[in-house]
């Protein structure tokens, strides 16, 4: 198999990736990083200096590919499936890269700022970065209602690597800071999302860790149970 993918099944920007190979169906093998581990976490060091998952490598290409947007981008152009996420026509594909970077930059980055802080050492913690997170939070999901009241998915009626972006941070996000029950096109877009075969397949491969989520106690318990 040429392709493994680098990265640990809780985390957010690993599911994005894994949403992408899962929705075409791409064969690879996953190895999982521990960056508690420090025997793990210089492995992968070696591999991205900037320690960040997940990170492929293609043996067949003998390189290593870093960064969600560009990884799937790169599954698009050397291992094309059924499912194109990064659209042909030039103005989807603009409004499909500015949605991914969206959903990275203004849900997925603040939720990550919320759950990390969590798990600083005491006395360490840092409230004026946690308000400001909660506030990118606020303003973003009040675009993601308006946006999603005239559509399916992000950028129209075809899912795309926005919506890859979009359904790991909205799960998370809407555990650590929970959508206005006015919400109600933000609160189906996330159901869409979740009831997506690749995304279920995620959750799967994500369950057995969610007890060592930092708001493991703000998690629906229906989260832990194998349907949901
Ligand atoms: N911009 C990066 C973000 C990747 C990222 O932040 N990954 C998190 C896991 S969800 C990580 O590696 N965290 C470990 C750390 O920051 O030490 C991408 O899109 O690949």
């Amino acid at each position: 198999m040429s392709l493994t993918l680098y990265s640990h099944p809780l985390a957010s920007f690993c599911h994005k990736v894994l949403i992408a190979l899962y929705e075409n169906g791409t064969p690879f093998h996953a190895e999982t990083v521990n960056l508690g581990d420090p025997g793990s976490a210089a492995a992968h060091i070696e591999r991205w200096p900037v320690g960040k998952m997940p990170v492929l490598h293609d043996a067949k290409a003998g390189r290593v590919i870093a960064e969600t947007s560009i990884l799937i981008e790169y599954l698009q152009e050397k291992y094309p499936g059924p499912v194109r996420l990064l659209p042909e026509a030039p103005d989807v594909l603009l409004e499909t890269r500015l949605w991914d970077r969206f959903f990275d930059l203004y849900v997925n980055m603040p939720m990550g700022k919320i759950v990390t802080d969590r798990i600083r050492p005491q006395g360490q913690g840092d409230p004026f970065g946690i308000n400001e997170a909660q506030a990118t939070l606020t303003t973003a999901y009040a675009m993601i209602e308006e946006r999603m009241a005239t559509r399916e998915w992000a950028t129209g009626k075809d899912f795309t690597l926005a919506d890859c972006a979009a359904a790991p941070a909205l799960f998370y996000a809407s555990i650590v800071h929970p959508f206005g029950d006015s919400q109600r096109h933000l609160g189906r877009y996330h159901d869409r999302l979740l009831a997506r075969p690749s995304m279920k397949r995620v959750i799967a491969g994500a369950r057995p860790y969610f007890v060592i989520f930092p708001y493991r106690d703000a998690m629906p318990e229906h989260y832990f149970k194998d349907d949901a």
